[in-house]
């Protein structure tokens, strides 16, 4: 059996879940298609999912065409829940991207398509929706290949889309142009192509042009695309056969699939009894049940069948695994060898954040243990606990997430909660040069341990770098490491309280004791540098470094498209104004402006709000992160969650009193 691990995308209500639906049905795995508007699907399993009619997971299902096992990740498509896309992405050997043949191609499909292009992950085409009045195919296609890609190749037409009865027509030989157009966009990546064409224009078969539309969609270097309804079943067979034809998969592994487990953990859930699953896709080896891993040990394994899971005593490169046992395991993480895959992250962070408040003041330690589960299945909400006013907050994207996070604490963990207004997150970017050191008994320094640090500023998204500028051995392996991390932790709050996401720091000094072996002396802390000494110091020196070199805060920018009726921009230039948005020059439209530009993240939100009302509810906005800018006026200070490096004296009152 051949494994294809594929992924659907698309912007919110496209029809992936609809979609996938339906591709269960062709495949036989199912004798009746649910529906989103009645709750009944496969992939939106949840009671929010199903009471709301979006996805807010991503779900797998599988099923089988000819020899290829199809895992299908279904995915949601409202821009809160864009992490939940993220972690799908290293998994996969390929994708669909849903384009509504009636709302055309959308903010969040343009945001999906640039980055499966990045990460040159195959993907094809669905425009849907072709039974649904208003659906125009040929100007999807038109707005594909100008917004998206011109790599695309449509592979049929739409006969009467509009209707019910709309059907997708494949395009064969016979079909005028159909050829050429295939030579037009195949010969930029086939040279042999090309110069056969060039040679003698009328001998290329069109099998040659099929196999090479094959070998470059399986290389991310075109995109097919195919259109149908997900509701009515048109096109769909021909997409069916299109992902196993043009999508690369897994071949099954002959005999040598005896090295060591690889793979990727992209899910982590709780079973019923509170069991932790994991969620992993394959890359080699073979992995059993009781394998002992660094996270645990294999207590059982499933692998994907239909829209349930079937157990498996192992599983090899290629399958997507559900994994019991694994108490350690995190989302992210390489199980056994490492797969090169890293946290690099493929879109914008959460620019939200916001305190959990329970209604009742005796959920608080419940809370906490809530949202710690959360936090495991979406680590990007950042768990943050303030222990100075026992506060915990959370990094979010967005107003629907943040419901979505209150009605699941109710539901799943029966606690009740508000929350405080959200608040943007903003970043420290460091401004300048600077060092501090410290030196055992020195100046008070209370540790032994010497620490000297060289703090300079690094280029965006560059991340934190530690460096030595001392001489490699110096210093035992231990106590470097202790450095290293605790640098890192350290600048999680800068000096105004936020991130410091890019930096470069230099070890410049160090200084230890080593430890006691005299005669009869045993290991005597008082005289022996511990790491703890080093994981102190290091708060103490990297903040005063930091401050010698100075941060500014940034607040998160977003890039904003708003289509507005003629007649309502003078109303809609003022507000944009009080919100600090900075707009460009006005686009005419054919119903009226459309108007581009800048505003801070803060008020995105309030611009949505207010919108309706500014347009006579005729105004469309799309948002999105774009970038981090220097706050101007004074810099806003976010609370600190524990003791503070900052303020010499106070953090050692603290810290030697703990110790
Ligand atoms: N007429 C018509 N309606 C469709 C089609 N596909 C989906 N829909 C409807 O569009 C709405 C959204 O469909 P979903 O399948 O939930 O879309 P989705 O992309 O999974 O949405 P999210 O997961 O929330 O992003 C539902 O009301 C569907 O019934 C289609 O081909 N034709
Ligand atoms: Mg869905």
């Amino acid at each position: 059996m051949r494994t294809l691990n594929l992924g659907i995308l698309a912007h919110v209500d496209a029809g992936k879940t609809s979609l996938t639906e339906r591709l269960l049905y062709v495949a036989g795995v199912i004798d009746e298609v649910g529906s989103v508007d009645a709750g009944s699907t496969q992939t939106d399993s949840l009671a929010l999912e199903r009471q709301r009619g979006i996805t807010i997971r991503s779900a797998v299902v599988a099923f089988t065409v000819g020899d290829t096992a199809v895992n299908l990740i279904d995915t949601p498509g409202h821009p809160d829940f864009i992490a939940e896309v993220e972690r799908v992405l290293n998994v996969l050997d390929g994708a669909v991207l849903v384009v509504s043949a009636v709302e055309g191609v959308q903010a969040q499909t343009r945001v999906l398509m640039r980055t499966l292009r990045r990460l040159r992950i195959p993907t094809l085409v669905f425009v849907n929706k072709l039974d649904r009045a208003g659906a125009d195919l040929d100007a999807v296609l038109e707005q594909l290949a100008t917004r998206l890609t011109p790599r695309i190749v449509p592979l049929g037409a739409a006969e009467r889309q509009g209707t019910k009865d709309a059907a997708f027509r494949p395009f064969t030989a016979d079909d005028d142009g159909f050829g050429a157009r295939l030579v037009d966009v195949l010969a930029d990546g086939d040279d042999a192509l090309l110069a056969d064409f060039v040679d003698d224009p009328a001998g290329l078969s069109h099998r040659r042009l099929l196999r090479s539309l094959a070998l470059q969609s399986r290389r991310a270097d075109v995109h097919p695309v195919f259109a149908g309804s997900a509701i009515t079943g048109a096109g769909v067979d021909e997409l069916t056969a299109g992902i196993v034809r043009l999508l690369p998969s897994t071949p099954e592994p002959d005999g040598d699939a005896a090295g060591p487990p690889a793979g990727t953990v992209f899910k982590v859930e709780r079973g019923p009894a509170g069991e932790k699953i994991a969620y992993v896709r394959m890359v080699t080896g073979t992995l059993r049940t009781r394998d002992r891993l660094a996270a645990g040990k294999v207590t059982a394994l499933s692998v994907f069948d239909g829209g349930g899971a079937r157990p498996r005593a192992e599983v090899t490169a290629g399958w997507i695994a559900k994994v019991w046992g694994l108490t350690g395991v995190r989302i992210g993480d390489s199980l056994g060898e490492p797969t090169g895959g890293g946290a690099e992250h493929h879109f914008a962070p959460p620019t939200l954040e916001t305190v959990v408040v329970p209604r009742r003041a005796r959920d608080r330690g419940a809370l906490h243990e809530a949202l710690a589960q959360l936090a495991e299945q979406d680590p990007l909400i950042d768990l943050r606990q303030d222990d100075l006013r026992q506060e915990v907050s959370v990094s979010l994207y967005g107003e629907v997430q943040k419901e979505v996070v209150q009605a699941t604490l109710a539901a799943e963990y029966g606690i009740d909660v508000d929350f405080r207004k959200s608040t943007t997150i903003c970043v420290e970017r460091v401004t300048g040069s600077g060092e501090a050191v410290e030196l055992i008994k020195q100046d008070g320094n209370p540790f032994l341990a010497g620490v000297g640090l060289r703090v300079e500023p690094a280029a965006e998204r560059e991340g934190v770098t530690f460096e030595l500028a001392i001489e490699l051995g110096s210093l035992p392996p231990a106590f470097l490491r202790a450095i290293d991390e605790t640098v890192r932790e350290t600048l999680r709050e800068g000096l105004h309280g936020w991130d410091v996401p890019d930096c470069r720091v230099t070890l410049t000094r160090s200084q230890y004791w080593p430890r006691q072996s005299h005669a009869h002396a045993t290991f005597d802390k008082s005289m022996s540098s511990t790491a703890g000494d080093f994981r102190l110091l290091t708060p103490l020196v990297l903040m005063t470094a930091l401050r010698r070199a100075g941060t500014r805060v940034h607040e998160p920018i977003h890039r904003f498209e708003l289509e507005l009726p003629a007649d309502c921009l003078g109303q809609v230039l003022p507000a944009l104004a009080r919100l600090r948005g900075v707009p460009g020059t006005p686009a005419p439209t054919a119903s009226g402006y459309l108007l581009a530009g800048d505003l801070p993240a803060a008020h995105a939100h309030e611009l949505q709000q207010q919108l309706p009302a500014l347009t006579r509810g005729e105004g469309v906005l799309e948002t999105r992160f774009d970038r981090y800018a220097p706050v101007a006026g004074p810099p806003p200070d976010r609370p600190r969650t524990d003791h503070d490096p900052l303020h010499r004296d106070e953090y050692l009152l603290r810290v030697v009193r703990r110790v």
